[in-house]
């Protein structure tokens, strides 16, 4: 088989990247390891920044994003039992996010391929992305114990922290960047209306807690819990009990619970690999980077890697022209660091961490006052939480 774009990862930055190139005529085949039922069992993400929103537009997959995503115009910070709004509307003047889930998001993009009728190869074993570094780039993997090849112009790795690609380049090529953060987000999906119809942050001694939503009948809850935890150990009473201690007593109050559906623990990390680009294959998304939760910055920093990686893409085959992918890396990597700077800031501002005990929580807190008082220091969280500009 022959195609002109090999992508790695039917998640949401590869689907986005493989409906972009077809919208363009530029063929591409997308190969997952897993199938599309485990692809759309996933929970993850839920608030898209405006970048996002646009490239999903660009791509024709927004309409039941707008007609089902809920607009954000802010979210508040608890802390000392006190309830700060930070107005991203009025501090960005007049950005806002879209709440709306990844896995929607990724059903939308599925479907969307299905219709067009995109190739995309599921339950790909041992996938392998060899010749990057020469002209005859080529994906090899065994379907239905057949070994197959695709031999292609680019390989897009957009297959996750624990994809094949990132792993397929040389030790000496690539530069790691780690922080492992000791503790875990414990998060539940319950069909009841959300405590607030805008997100809550919460900073408590007892640990952070965040109350989002995928709809208004619909939230998604977190509490930090230790990397000790596992899922069994947390009922969903305890669960319930444990967000409402760390919520200033108006919010704990009117909080309607009930059963979970899903329940999952998530570690936190910030990982990032240098350069994102080896020869003919290009790392997109979680393959390159991962950030903690708390900024919401992982599937919008997928995007944002989509975009500049499609203008390359658009430039070599209509303009004949390398320079776009040849600075790929470069501006993908700007626009990461500082993702990965504000993630890093929020998580440290928020979570209770085991070693800086009650002296790190005044800090925090004194952090928060000042923050929640200063309209520069509202309007430097509000600008990176909507999205710095690709
Ligand atoms: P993905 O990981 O989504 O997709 C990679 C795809 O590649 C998968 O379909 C996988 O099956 C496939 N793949 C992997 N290895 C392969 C191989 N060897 N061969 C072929 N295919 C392979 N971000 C937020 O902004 N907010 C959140 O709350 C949030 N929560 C998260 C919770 C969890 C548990 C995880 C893991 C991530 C979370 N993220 C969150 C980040 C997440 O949303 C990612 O940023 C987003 O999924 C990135 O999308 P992709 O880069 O497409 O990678
Ligand atoms: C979510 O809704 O899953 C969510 C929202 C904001 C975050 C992290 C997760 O910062």
């Amino acid at each position: 088989m022959r195609t002109k774009v090999v992508i790695i990862g039917s998640g949401p930055s590869g689907l986005l990247l493989g409906q972009l190139l077809t919208n363009a005529g530029i063929d591409n085949v997308i190969v997952d390891r897993v199938g599309k039922e485990h692809i759309l069992s996933r929970v993850r993400a839920g608030v898209l920044e405006e970048g996002t929103v646009g490239l999903v537009d660009r791509a024709g997959v927004g309409e039941r994003l707008h007609r089902e995503g809920l607009p954000h115009d802010g979210f508040s910070l608890t802390f000392d039992g006190r309830d700060h709004r930070i107005d991203l509307f009025d501090l960005t003047g007049g950005k806002r996010v879209m709440v709306y889930g990844q896995t929607e998001l990724t059903r939308d993009l599925i479907e969307r391929r299905e219709r067009d009728g995109g190739v995309v190869i599921y339950d790909a074993v041992n996938v392998v992305p060899s010749g990057f570094d020469g002209d005859h780039p080529h994906v090899t993997f065994e379907k239905d114990g057949v070994t197959q090849r695709i031999d292609c112009d680019f390989i897009a790795g957009c297959d996750g922290f624990h994809g094949a690609s990132r792993k397929a380049v040389p030790e000496g090529a690539i530069k790691t960047f780690e922080k492992i953060y000791p503790f875990g987000w414990l998060g539940i999906l319950a069909d009841v209306p959300p405590v607030n119809h805008e997100l809550i942050y919460a900073n408590h001694p007892r640990g952070f807690a965040l109350c989002s939503m995928r709809s208004e009948t619909r939230s998604r809850y977190y509490v930090q819990c230790s990397l000790d935890d596992k899922v069994e150990m947390w009922s969903d009473d305890r669960f319930w009990d444990e967000l409402r201690r760390r919520l200033p007593a108006h919010h704990a109050e009117v909080m309607v619970t009930g059963p979970s559906f899903e329940k999952s623990i998530a570690p936190l990390r910030s990982f990032v690999v240098e350069p994102m680009r080896f020869g003919r294959m290009f790392l997109v998304g979680d393959a390159a980077h991962i950030v903690p939760p708390t900024g919401a910055k992982g599937l919008n920093l997928a995007a944002s890697d989509v975009y500049y990686l499609i203008e390359g893409l658009l430039e070599h085959y209509q303009e004949k022209s390398d320079a776009a992918l040849d600075a790929y890396s470069a501006r993908a990597l700007s626009r990461v660091w500082k993702a990965v700077r504000f993630s890093w800031s929020m998580t440290t501002l928020l979570h209770r961490f085991p070693d800086t005990g009650d002296f790190g929580q005044k800090i925090q807190e004194a952090e928060l006052d000042y923050l929640t008082h200063s309209r520069a220091a509202s309007t430097a969280m509000a600008e990176n939480y909507v999205g710095l500009p690709y």
